[in-house]
């Protein structure tokens, strides 16, 4: 009998540089979820250091989900992709797990860049496959780099007034996701998360330090889908997502941690359970 969520967690696995599946499957465990993962492509370093060795697998993929025909998922939450090939393999498995069980919920955090800039390994091709891919998703959580890519926005940088964020979230809604969280959006010393489903829109802030680590958004996402995978509200998770990651940002900067080696969130892990537990959900 399965006893704790079971979230498939597609992502790469990257050596060095906090990112990706060392902080989805060290996040998912500690807030009680049983995370299985489906590496997309292995890295020895992530791809914002100048040198780094690149291993796509999508042609593993296909007999790898094809093994995993006999599970059955409470959540898939797919991440960094290592090819253009790699998103109708995946769009296959978001619709056998949706069939296997219709309250599957599906968490695309789709990464692509960010400050502007596709991340090296993400070709044209892979970005404008990337908006097909948001069609089949609940949840999509992109930066707002990922949200002017997805919806043929100018990026215009990090600020942006809630008015905008709304018009921008509304054109990834028409992409035909139920949800978005537009991550990381700067009003003067403050930087906040914007959730539009559709019917109901929520703005949450925290105070912004300067310093901008790696891994970021891999933190947000993981917290994100731990809280929902507990039964915590769309709203409550992102809530303990962002205040996690206010708290860790300022932990990391404190501890003179090189914003490559990546946001600094293991001492920190223990506090998730709390948050949960804080909301009503925990057990
Ligand atoms: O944090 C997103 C991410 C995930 N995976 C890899 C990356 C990055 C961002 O640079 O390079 C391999």
């Amino acid at each position: 009998m399965q006893t704790v969520p079971r979230i498939a967690c597609i992502n790469d696995l990257s050596g060095f540089g906090r990112c990706s599946l060392t902080i989805a499957l060290p996040v998912l465990s500690v807030m009680g979820v049983q995370a299985c993962p489906v590496p997309t492509a292995v890295l020895s370093k992530h791809t914002g250091f100048p040198a780094f060795s690149f291993h796509d697998l999508t042609d593993t993929l296909p007999q790898f989900f094809a093994t995993w025909d006999d599970l059955s998922f409470d959540m898939v939450y797919s991440g960094f992709l290592g090819s253009a090939g790699q998103i109708s393999i995946v769009r296959s498995f978001f619709e056998a797990q949706r069939s296997k069980n219709p309250q599957c919920r599906i968490l695309l955090d789709p990464v692509m860049g960010d400050g502007g800039k596709r991340y090296s390994t993400y070709t044209p091709e892979l970005c404008a496959a990337m908006r097909e891919l948001v069609a089949h998703a609940d949840i999509i959580t992109p930066n707002i780099t990922e949200a002017c890519i997805l919806t043929d926005t100018p990026y215009q940088g990090e600020a942006l007034h809630r008015a905008d964020a709304v018009k921008l979230a509304e054109k990834l809604l028409r992409l035909g996701c139920r949800a978005a969280v537009i991550t990381g959006i700067v009003q003067e010393n403050m930087i906040g998360n914007l959730t539009h489903d559709g019917d109901h829109t929520a703005f949450t802030q925290v105070h912004r330090t300067e310093c901008l680590f790696s891994g970021t958004g891999d933190l947000f996402a993981s917290v994100l889908c731990g809280a929902l995978s507990r039964g915590c509200t769309l709203a409550e998770s992102v809530e303990i997502a962002g205040r996690f990651l206010s708290e860790v940002t300022i932990y990391t900067m404190r501890r003179n941690t090189p914003a490559q080696d990546g946001i600094l969130f293991e001492p920190l892990l223990i506090k998730l359970e709390e948050y949960v537990h804080e909301t009503g959900q925990g057990k």
